[in-house]
């Protein structure tokens, strides 16, 4: 029986990427993410490529009850998740704290805190029921660290943190592995999403670095669950060579 990995926001970046390289390996793949033409573009992609089985799961996050309903009605079949990839997220803005925008407050907290734990609990009931599963966090480097102007982003992934550690005691009793990911810079759709549209000022974040690419972050991701059963990577911090922490840099002039 081939593994299932389920991966939510795989309609771009860290989660397309992820859903290629564990259908790559042979896992079949429940994906998610709220653009329904890319998830069809993608599961056309990955069973075309890879003749794995796919199951689309489109779904906001932030609702509470649409999580619930579809990961308790997901067929038989399908709710032996082995991996959880609870990827979906986002920043908007970078503002000083005074001059933030409580809307963007608002769906960063909804997403990356809220939602983020609605899909964590409803596929921890599946894999406690099995004894046995991966649940797979993302953070950040700004999760570890401060930086100026990104106060309630940097927030939400230090309750990522969190939440990562108290899941991995919680879960402990269930036999379920929990590694929290941080990864730094990477170029993916998220500073555009960040900067609404601006790409110019999008792309000034990768100045003078090589930032992580989605690919280099989904490597490392399936490479966490390929360690024996008794094994568990609980935190793993990367980032491009140019980049020490949430703050330092060393950019090409
Ligand atoms: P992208 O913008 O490229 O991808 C984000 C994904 O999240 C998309 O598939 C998007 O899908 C999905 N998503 C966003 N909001 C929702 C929602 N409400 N419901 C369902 N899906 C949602 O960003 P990344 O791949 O870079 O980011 C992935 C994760 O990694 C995020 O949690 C981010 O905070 C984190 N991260 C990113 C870093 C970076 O530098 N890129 C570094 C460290 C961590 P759709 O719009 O179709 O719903
Ligand atoms: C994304 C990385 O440094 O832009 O989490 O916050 S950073």
């Amino acid at each position: 029986m081939p593994k299932i990995v389920f991966i939510t926001g795989a309609t771009a970046g860290f989660g397309e990427a992820c859903a290629l390289e564990f259908a790559r390996h042979g896992y079949d793949i429940i994906i998610n993410g709220r653009r329904t033409d890319r998830l069809q573009l993608l599961a056309d992609e990955l069973e075309q490529k890879f003749n794995v089985a796919v199951l689309q799961l489109p779904f906001d996050v932030r609702n509470e009850k649409e999580v619930f309903e579809k990961i308790t009605s997901l067929p038989d079949d399908w709710k032996a998740i082995d991996v959880l990839v609870n990827n979906a997220g986002l920043a908007l803005g970078r503002d000083y704290f005074e001059e933030g925008d409580t809307d963007d407050w608002n769906v960063m907290i909804d997403t990356n805190v809220k939602g983020f734990l609605y899909v964590a609990k409803a596929v921890a009931q599946l894999m406690a029921e099995r004894k046995q599963g991966h649940i797979i966090n993302l953070g950040s480097v700004a999760g570890k660290g401060v930086y100026e102007k990104g106060n309630v982003y940097c927030a939400s992934k230090f309750a990522v943190d969190a939440l990562s550690q108290g899941m991995r005691i919680d879960l402990l009793r269930h036999n379920i592995k929990v590694t929290s990911i941080n990864p730094g810079a990477a170029d993916t759709e998220f500073s555009i999403v960040r900067f609404k549209g601006d790409e110019a000022t999008a792309r000034s974040i990768y100045n003078g670095i090589e930032p992580l690419t989605a690919e280099d972050v989904a490597g490392v991701i399936y490479y966490c669950t390929t360690l024996p059963a008794h094994v568990c990577i609980n935190d793993l911090t990367l980032s491009c060579t140019r980049q020490a922490n949430a703050i330092y840099f060393n950019r090409v002039p």
